[in-house]
């Protein structure tokens, strides 16, 4: 499938608020990736398919979930998590991607993990920092994600990710945390 049909797909799995944050990600991706020298195609991929499963009802993401077998223990976390883990599915079954490193930069999208590749970085930042986001330190997550090497905006954005959520009480997916811990320990 062309990326141009990819994208009219696209388009019909969400809403059109989602659909402009995607696109918006699939933009801010492009520069992340060329910016650090990864696959700009690999990169593009992963960024419009990345929420693809956003506007599902939360029972049917539990049902494909189930259905996959995988990642089982994301069920007994916040739905908010789901969605990353159906976008791999869907990406895979509906789109025809079968490169395993985009459909794993779909999949850790939310949560990020320990070990992330270039292209995981790519799309987890880029997330974050597409044009349209507005938090109070974006522009300079932004920044860093473009001056410094990817493990840097890496580092700041997991930290600012557990706080945030510690800060809320909610619990924590461990690839977040080990993620987290990983950036911390390197540091020293
Ligand atoms: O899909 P997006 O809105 O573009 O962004 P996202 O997929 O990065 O994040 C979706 C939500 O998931 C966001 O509101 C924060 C939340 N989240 C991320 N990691 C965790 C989490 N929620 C819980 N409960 N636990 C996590 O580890
Ligand atoms: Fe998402
Ligand atoms: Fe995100
Ligand atoms: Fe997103």
């Amino acid at each position: 499938m062309t990326f141009e049909a990819m994208q009219k797909k696209v388009a019909t799995y969400l809403d059109e608020k989602r659909y402009a944050h995607v696109l918006r990600v699939v933009e801010m991706a492009e520069k992340l990736a060329e910016r650090h020298g990864v696959s700009v195609e690999r990169a593009k991929t992963a960024a419009l398919l990345h929420d693809v499963a956003k506007n599902m009802p939360k029972e049917e993401l539990r049902q494909a979930i189930e259905q996959s077998g995988r990642d089982l223990e994301v069920l007994t976390f916040h739905h908010e998590l789901w969605h990353a883990k159906v976008g791999a599915i869907i990406a895979r079954d509906e789109f025809g991607i079968e490169e395993e490193c985009i459909l794993d930069a779909i999949r850790y999208h939310t949560t990020g993990r320990a070990q992330m590749t270039s292209l995981e970085m790519v799309i987890y930042l880029a997330d974050l920092v597409e044009e349209g986001r507005n938090f109070p330190t974006v522009e300079q997550l932004r920044q860093v994600a473009f001056d410094e090497v990817l493990e840097n905006a890496m580092a700041i954005a997991i930290r600012h990710s557990i706080q945030f959520l510690a800060s809320k009480s909610v619990a924590i997916y461990p690839d977040s945390f080990e993620c987290y811990n990983e950036h911390m320990l390197k540091k020293g």
